[in-house]
């Protein structure tokens, strides 16, 4: 088994136990209507949402056997993949974007360690200028990852350390610029302009850039997530969601329901606090690690054949 699956199959087990009292036995064939109505409960309250459970239970019906058939709506549910957008010339820039404290910072820690990983130079703008602390957080991720980091004094406006990253990015020839931004509430008019202009700078700085944008949401936040993903996408063009904190909640389903909405790729998914606890999204281990091997005569098993 592999130790990725193993890790979110673990980071997916409150949201797996949440289900499992609700989900037909794998041996199940036929559900009366009150149990078809227990499993779209059972969705929602796993935070699919009405509109997504409603139609992931629509399309398990149609299926003889109602477990595979919901793990197979489940499946299609998932956009087909899409290559992340290179950059024609000059370096892959990623502007990470979301609420406060969904893990922003944390995740461009582990992101710049992958890339350092796979040789590439990283370089990270510390555009979170707001929160004073913030910048030596992020010092901390950068300088164990062996990244190095675009910084200006606490205060400074976010829109010129962006520039200033990607144009460094730029002349010094690295691979990877990640901008860091501030967490912000969607409603905060202010402070969504001000992202917009963040993006519309390093697009100045570079053209075509950011190349992606994406938004990391805290998967327990609930149905505020909604609203978070629909606001970004507005202001920051999200091209793509990181689901953090899958590990603390019994809401896995979130992750249904924003990409039954938007459509948008889900990149990464975060199962801890640790280096190692974030891995790159796979949408059949999801649902495997989500869906509970109820009544299953062959006991729990790890992987169902999911080599990562
Ligand atoms: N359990 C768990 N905790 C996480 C995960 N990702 C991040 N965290 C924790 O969430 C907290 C906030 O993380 P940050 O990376 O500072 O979040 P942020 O979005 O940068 O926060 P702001 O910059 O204040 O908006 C930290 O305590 C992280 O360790 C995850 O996948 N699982
Ligand atoms: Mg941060």
């Amino acid at each position: 088994m592999s130790s990725f699956f193993g890790r979110l199959k673990k980071g997916l087990a409150r949201s797996r136990e949440g289900l499992a009292q609700l989900l037909p036995g794998r041996d199940t064939v036929k559900l009366s209507e009150a149990e078809w109505a227990d499993v779209e409960d059972g969705l929602i309250l796993a935070d699919c949402g009405a509109e997504t459970a409603l139609a992931l239970v629509g399309k398990a019906r149609k299926s003889s056997q109602p477990l595979d058939g919901l793990k197979e709506a489940m499946l299609r549910m998932f956009p087909e993949h899409k290559p992340v957008n290179q950059p024609l010339q000059g370096p892959f820039v990623l502007l990470v974007v979301g609420v406060n404290g969904t893990g922003k910072t944390t995740t461009i820690g582990k992101l710049a360690t992958m890339f350092r990983a796979q040789g590439k130079r990283v370089v990270v703008g510390a555009c979170d200028t707001f929160r004073a602390a913030a910048i030596e957080q992020l010092a901390v991720w950068v300088e164990r990852a062996g990244a190095d980091m675009v910084r200006q004094q606490d205060g400074a406006d976010p829109a010129a350390v962006a520039y200033d990253a990607v144009q460094r990015g730029i002349s010094r020839a690295y691979d990877v610029v990640i901008i860091d931004t501030a967490g912000r509430v969607q409603t905060d008019k202010g402070l969504m302009d001000e992202l917009g202009k963040v993006k519309r700078v390093i697009g100045k700085a570079l053209d075509g850039a950011p190349h992606e944008v994406w938004q990391v949401v805290d998967a327990g936040t609930g149905q505020n997530a909604v609203a978070q993903v629909d606001k970004f996408r507005e202001v920051a063009g999200t091209s793509g969601l990181i689901v953090t904190k899958l590990d603390g909640t019994g809401k896995g389903g979130i992750v249904l329901q924003l990409v039954h909405r938007f459509g948008l790729p889900v990149r990464y998914v975060g199962v801890g606090e640790a280096l190692e606890d974030m891995m790159p999204f796979d949408a059949a281990d999801f649902v495997v690690g989500l869906i509970p091997d109820v009544g299953s005569t062959g006991g729990d098993q790890e992987s169902l054949g999911q080599p990562v």
